[in-house]
């Protein structure tokens, strides 16, 4: 195996429980040099020399770099001869079927082509065998995507006219696939934004959880128990034909989008939970990430806010693509969307922070709680303007 002979290796993820860790790796001649804050995570062009190789990458001049603020898959950027791709490892604890994946990809790749040919759809590049996915023994699955020139993505939402633009690209996104056979989709993850299960799994949390941590967390426990309406709702919309099963992103929050350098938005990315669901999902995902000029990590409550004219802005964008793909039903719950994801995600949180941070990790002590509590001041923010915003949608 050959590893290359110069070049920068940085990694600042951290694994599952563990604290930061900053890596950088010098190769020289060969041999790996670490300078290291904490030791716990080591990702060398050596651990990822079989995956580049499987792609034909020399490792000359290679350069591989950690990028990205996902919370699930690790993600590098890789500059070789010139050319620059996102390189992600796949967390195999939360999609359990990478091919799954893969499958989904394909499908929507041959049907965007066909029907709407113009599409920036950023599809995995194969590999040398032609395969979508590569295997590396004992580390797992890996896929390469082209770099989108010219783009970049955002943390925040600082102008309504992001929000518009993020807004259309989720909704042209499933525009373009309305007449897809959304049941030929397979599902990368069961029941992902299943409000009943999460909230099965939030009182499952509640009786075998961390118990020191539950009685810390008393005041955030009751304030979710107290909005067990928001469940019940989501279970009677779901029930009801008018609320329709489409191709559905499911993790709409801003820095999944690709804007060019005049900010107009690109292309959606991360696609790994595209699977059937409600528009709910992803309207309610942009409430959650777009209205707030501040994100989820924010510890100083005080400046969560909700924006009017961003939500408006949100609104737009999205009803500039799906306006006449909504039904009347639907349109009546553009609001609920808000309340179900932002809720949805709080769940999540302390149910994690319960668990003692099995799924999203912390980097600090108490970071689930403390993101807990940011989207229950989120949640509380848009339901105090529930008036003025259903207002809105006039049209
Ligand atoms: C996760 O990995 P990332 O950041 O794209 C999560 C989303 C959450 C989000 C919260 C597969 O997304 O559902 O909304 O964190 N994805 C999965 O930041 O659980
Ligand atoms: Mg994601």
């Amino acid at each position: 195996m050959d590893v290359p002979q110069t070049g920068i290796c940085t990694d600042q993820r951290l694994l599952t429980g563990e604290r930061p860790s900053f890596v950088l790796a010098l190769l020289k001649n060969g041999e790996p040099f670490f300078f290291t804050k904490h030791v716990y995570v080591l990702t060398t062009f050596s651990a990822l020399a079989p995956v580049i190789e499987a792609y034909g990458f020399t490792a000359d001049g290679i350069s591989i770099e950690s990028f990205g603020t996902g919370l699930i898959n690790r993600t590098w950027k890789v500059v070789s001869a010139g050319k620059e791709y996102i390189l992600q490892k796949i967390n195999q604890r939360v999609f359990t079927q990478p091919h799954n994946i893969a499958h989904n990809h394909q499908l929507i790749a041959a049907y965007l082509k066909e029907h709407a040919p113009g599409y920036l759809f950023v599809a995995p590049l194969p590999t040398l065998n032609g395969e979508a996915l590569v295997y590396h023994e004992g580390e797992g699955y890996y896929r390469l995507f082209p770099f989108v020139g010219g783009s970049h993505s955002k943390e925040v939402v600082t102008t309504p006219g992001e929000a518009f633009e993020a807004a259309r690209q989720f909704g042209q996104f499933t525009r373009l696939l309305s007449g897809f056979d959304v049941t030929s989709l397979k599902t990368t993850i069961p029941s992902f934004h299943d409000l009943s299960l999460r909230y099965r799994q939030f009182l499952d949390a509640l009786a075998n959880g961390n118990k020191t941590r539950m009685a810390e967390a008393k005041e955030e426990v009751d304030g979710l128990l107290a909005q067990k309406g928001i469940v019940e709702q989501y279970e009677r919309l779901i029930h009801n034909p008018d609320f329709k099963r489409r191709v559905t992103h499911h993790d709409t929050k801003i820095s999944n989008v690709l804007f060019n350098s005049q900010n107009k938005g690109l292309c959606v990315i991360d696609l790994d939970t595209v699977m059937p669901g409600y528009f709910i999902s992803d309207v309610g995902d942009m409430m959650r990430t777009y209205l707030s000029p501040v994100n989820e990590e924010e510890k100083e409550f005080s400046r969560i806010e909700v924006r009017d004219d961003f939500y408006k802005a949100l609104v737009e964008g999205y009803y500039s693509e799906m306006q006449s793909e909504l039904t009347a039903t639907e349109k009546r719950h553009f609001f609920f969307a808000g309340q179900f994801m932002i809720y949805m995600q709080a769940l999540r949180f302390l149910t994690d922070h319960l668990n003692d941070d099995a799924y999203y990790g912390a980097r600090y002590e108490g970071h689930n709680l403390v993101r807990a509590k940011n989207q229950l001041v989120l949640l509380q923010r848009l339901l105090e303007k529930k008036e003025i915003l259903q207002q809105v949608i006039s049209f």
